[in-house]
């Protein structure tokens, strides 16, 4: 059966490459991109685009309509560090737009949805270390406790109304195409910004927080693979963990040292991300993900940092 794929929220940091790499696989006029904002020249020149935002309905109806989507992917959010300024939007559009497409997806009969979740469903009670699928889950953050509700809601609507609806608990995504947007993982990214750039770099997290992350390709593989996997191997219906690595911003530092020696790091203090990243797990538990749909990553920190430098030395030349 030939597929017809919505992405809503395209032009964020995954959808920009889950877009490209859809459209390789299903052809470009199989890809429909959609977002509240104008594409990015990559999106908008390689297949189908449609504005639409996710809180309204009446748009999201019409897209649904039009398209008969057999999948859909929805990436608008507000992550966690916007979302701690401005929680009530964060919940509304966290929470709502989940709920609607949800809906419209019973309504017009797509055969599969993904929703992305996160390690900020995880809070200060969850075990740190290899942190498992099921376990004390208390986020503090608005961010954390949408996506944990989210989850409770995708299981709820495959239990009661069969919706195949397959998500992932993703760590902090490292990309070089396009800019993350709004939080705790970022300086992840920045910091690779600012080492080609000016040779160095505040961190807003401290020397040794450990955080889990991924790297883009990874990400990408993983998602597409929850997606391809049988549904009867599926066992999760709330959200899967997932585990690329993790690191400390001094291990990444060194990392980066290792390609430009005379990169410097500075710490500040006092940032709210601080307490964010603090309350999260420090390494996943992932063996679920492993055993049902055979996830296995391919990056570590050593090829993450060579992949990064190469690509966006390229890319800011
Ligand atoms: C964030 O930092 O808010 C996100 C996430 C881990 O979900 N990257």
């Amino acid at each position: 059966m030939s597929e017809k794929i919505l992405i809503i929220g395209a032009n964020g940091q995954i959808g920009t490459e889950l877009v490209t790499a859809l459209r390789r696989i299903h052809g470009a006029e199989q890809v429909i991109a959609s977002d509240i904002n104008n594409p990015a020249y990559a999106i908008r020149n390689s297949g189908p685009f449609e504005f639409a935002n996710v809180l309204d309905k009446e748009t999201l109806h019409h897209l649904f309509q039009k398209h008969q989507p057999t999948q859909v992917y929805l990436l608008a959010a507000i992550l966690s560090a916007t979302g701690e300024q401005k929680p009530k939007m964060a919940w509304d559009l966290n929470m709502n737009g989940l709920i609607h497409v949800l809906d419209l997806a019973l309504e017009f009969k797509t055969a599969k949805v993904f929703w992305p979740s996160s390690i900020a469903v995880f809070g200060p009670n969850s075990p740190k270390q290899n942190t498992p699928q099921y376990c004390v889950m208390d986020p503090n953050t608005v961010y954390g406790f949408s996506k944990l509700a989210g989850e409770r809601w995708c299981e709820y609507y495959h239990a009661k109304h069969g919706l195949d609806v397959r998500s992932i608990r993703y760590p902090g995504i490292i990309s070089w195409k396009a800019a993350p947007g709004g939080g705790t993982t970022d300086y992840a990214i920045h910091i690779f910004h600012e080492a080609l750039k000016t040779g160095t770099y505040q961190s807003f997290l401290s020397t040794s927080t450990m955080l889990p992350m991924m790297y883009m390709e990874d990400a990408i593989r993983a998602t597409i693979s929850l997606m391809d996997a049988p549904i009867e191997n599926l066992t999760i219906r709330s959200s899967y963990n997932l585990a690329g690595m993790s690191f400390t911003p001094e291990q990444l530092t060194q990392k980066i040292q290792q390609h430009l020696p005379d990169f410097t790091i500075s710490y500040a203090d006092n940032d709210p991300r601080q307490a964010i990243a603090d309350s999260w797990p420090q390494t996943i538990d992932d063996s679920q993900a492993r055993q049902d749909w055979n996830w296995q990553p391919e990056y570590d920190l050593e090829r993450l940092t060579a992949d990064m430098m190469e690509n966006l030395k390229n890319s800011l030349n």
